[in-house]
Order: C-alpha cells, then structure tokens, then sequence
C-alpha cells in the first residue's frame, strides 16, 4: 500500500489509522508547499484534486482521509477499528466516521474565517453546535463508540487535536480530556514525530 503524504497535512491521521493496525505501507511524501512529487503521475491518478492524503493499494485508489480511515477499518476487520455491518452500532460507527469531513472541517472554517453562523443555511450547522454535539459524543467516553476505539476516533481525535493546536478549541474539559487519550496512543504519537516541518 503506497500512501501520499506530507507534514503538517490531514494526511497525519492515515500514519495514525496505519500505525493502530500495524500493518506495512510506503509512505510517499508529496511536498503539498515546496513542489516534491506534485506532478508525480501515480500522484495525481490517486489524488484527482492533487492533496493529500491519498492511497494506492492494488487497483484501489482513494483520495479521502474519511473515506481511506472506513476502507482501511473494513479491510483488516481482525484490528477492531471498525464496526461490522451485522453490528447493532454500525450505523453510529459511519455517522461518528463522517462527521469530520461533513461537519468538523466545514465549522472550523466557519470559524477560522469568522463567518456569521447561519445554522439553517450551513449543512454543518455552527461552530457552537459542532462542539455540543461533540461533547455529548465522547461523553460516555473513554471513546465515541463507548469502550472501544474506533476508526472514529482516528478522524475526531485528529480534529479536536487541531482545533486545540489552531487554539480554536473551547474550554471543553470533556475534549480536552478526550484528545489527551488519544495523544496517549502509541500510533498517534508515531504519526506526530513525523510531522515537524520539513
Ligand atoms: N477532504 C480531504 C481534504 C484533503 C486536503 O484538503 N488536503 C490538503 C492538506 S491538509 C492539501 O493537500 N492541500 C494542498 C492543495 O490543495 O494544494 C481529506 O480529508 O482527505
């Protein structure tokens, strides 16, 4: 498996998903600020809008870090990271998975460009909203889905982990808390030693 990747991008949360299941990759860097491997051409068939992250693996392409974290979980079901279709909890498993890229990524926008919150006109709702839904989430902790840590938890940990970096993050006890479990993860950690600027 080939995963295009560079430092300081979305694509630290494949490293991580990657490192909790432990399995072999090559990690390719794609210098998304400095030009490396832009117009690499296996680069751009895997990634049609050329960011990262992006991976190969055999005729697989996909160019979605939300996506990617769902294909990787469903591929090695034996890790545990996701949650099998026969599962009570499935549903919630791909709600909590596609809430990073659907309403995560759009509220921080909202946020980082101080946009007027328009609740009803947004699809992600407001920054405000985001975080409560958020919180009630990892409430019942120690992760989204309760007991058990889930690819889920690869793409929310790595947002709220932004969010804290970008000083965006409100005072939340609750995803304070929640980030710092996640920062005590092994892969987690592996993932940030690769991510000083280059
Ligand atoms: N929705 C995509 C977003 C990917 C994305 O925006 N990647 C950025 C880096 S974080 C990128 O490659 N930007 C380079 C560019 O657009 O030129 C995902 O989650 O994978």
């Amino acid at each position: 498996m080939k995963l295009y990747w560079c430092e300081q991008t979305r694509a630290f949360r494949i490293v991580w998903m990657l490192e909790e299941l432990g399995e072999p990759y090559e990690r390719i860097r794609v210098g998304i600020r400095d030009g490396e491997n832009r117009d690499d051409p296996d680069f751009r068939a895997a990634s049609p809008m050329g960011k990262v992250p992006a991976i190969i693996d055999g005729s697989t392409r996909l160019w979605d870090s939300g996506a990617i974290c769902l294909y990787l979980a469903d591929k090695y079901p034996e890790a545990g990271l996701g949650v099998t279709i026969d599962d009570p909890q499935r549903g919630e498993f791909l709600q909590w998975a596609m809430f990073t890229n659907a309403v995560i990524e759009p509220a921080m926008v909202e946020r980082f460009m101080n946009l007027e919150p328009k609740p009803s006109s947004y699809g992600h709702g407001s920054f405000d909203a985001m975080i409560a839904i958020l919180e009630r989430g990892v409430a019942g902790g120690p992760w989204i889905m309760g007991e058990r840590f889930t690819a889920a938890d690869v793409l929310l940990g790595s947002s709220v982990h932004v969010m804290d970096l970008f000083g965006i993050l409100p005072d939340s006890p609750l995803l304070k808390d929640y980030v710092e479990r996640c920062r005590d993860r092994p892969a987690m950690q592996k993932s940030l030693a690769l991510d000083a600027p280059a």
